[in-house]
């Protein structure tokens, strides 16, 4: 069978871009999210341009969720660590726990969950790359980062201590960190009820990422020869100064 890339958050914003790149790349692909009717939708589009792409419901915080969909699987070569997202008060001052523990079940703890179940097939691939979608907010900070921050930070350890234990072994680990992306829902489900915030997100950068800017960056770093490890790309808009 084909090389197989699971993407996951495939069903929006960067992991859907992601996941139409390396289908045109001549991966299949698989899409997870828990959206099924998006992800159903395009593996049918990218189906019916010829291409391979299979769609799973998903919940990356789920751990036995993640068991059961990574025993469906015949292979994986490539895993993109992609769902995630921000959630709630912008500074400390005023955040809510459940916030916090929210962000940090799908930033952390799902790249724990898919790393660990797609592992013994990564490792079988013989030539296996873990992708982790972290952020800027994940290398730095800045005021008003608060949990999210705090949530990148653990996704960037994981990706770098992962790397380290993995030498040798015929998995490498790509970090990938965007700057502004702006995507349809990213900012939306941050500031759940309040459109005003969430446009303001990108009012600051005159030409923000897209989508399709990560999704190149993410083929171009798993397509590398097999030798290379492309250890941490940070991608951030010409215009953006800040650490956002
Ligand atoms: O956002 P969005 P992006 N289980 O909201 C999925 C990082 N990033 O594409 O489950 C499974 O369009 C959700 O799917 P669904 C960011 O932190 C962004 O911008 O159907 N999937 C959706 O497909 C994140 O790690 C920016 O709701 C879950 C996807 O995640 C990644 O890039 C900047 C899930 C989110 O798509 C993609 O974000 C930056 C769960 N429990 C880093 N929870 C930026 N946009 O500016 C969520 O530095 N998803």
């Amino acid at each position: 069978s084909r090389r197989t890339a699971v993407v996951t958050g495939a069903s929006s914003g960067i992991g859907a871009a992601t996941a139409r790149r390396l289908a045109a790349s001549g991966y299949r692909v698989v899409l997870a999210a828990r959206r099924t009717d998006r992800v159903e939708a395009l593996a049918a589009e990218l189906a019916e341009a010829g291409q391979e792409a299979v769609a799973h419901a998903l919940d990356v915080t789920d751990r036995a969720a993640v068991n059961a969909f990574a025993a469906s699987l015949d292979r994986c070569d490539v895993l993109v660590n992609n769902a995630g997202g921000a959630l709630g008060a912008d500074r400390i001052d005023a955040a809510e726990p459940a916030d916090w523990r929210a962000m940090y079940e799908v930033n952390v703890l799902g790249v724990l969950h898919l790393t660990q179940a797609l592992l013994p097939a990564l490792r079988a691939s013989g030539d296996g790359t873990i992708v982790v979608l972290s952020s800027t907010a994940g290398l730095a900070t800045y005021e008003g980062g608060g949990g999210y921050v705090a949530a990148k930070h653990g996704a960037h350890v994981i990706a770098e201590t992962l790397r380290l234990e993995l030498c040798g072994e015929p998995v490498r680990v790509i970090e990938i960190a965007p700057g502004m992306v702006k995507t349809e829902e990213f900012a939306k489900n941050r500031y759940a009820g309040d459109e005003d915030k969430a446009a303001a997100v990108y009012a600051g950068v005159a030409e923000p990422l897209t989508a399709e800017d990560i999704a190149d960056t993410v083929d171009w770093a798993v397509t590398r020869p097999s030798h290379v490890n492309i250890d941490l790309l940070v991608v951030r808009p010409r215009a953006q100064a800040s650490n956002y």
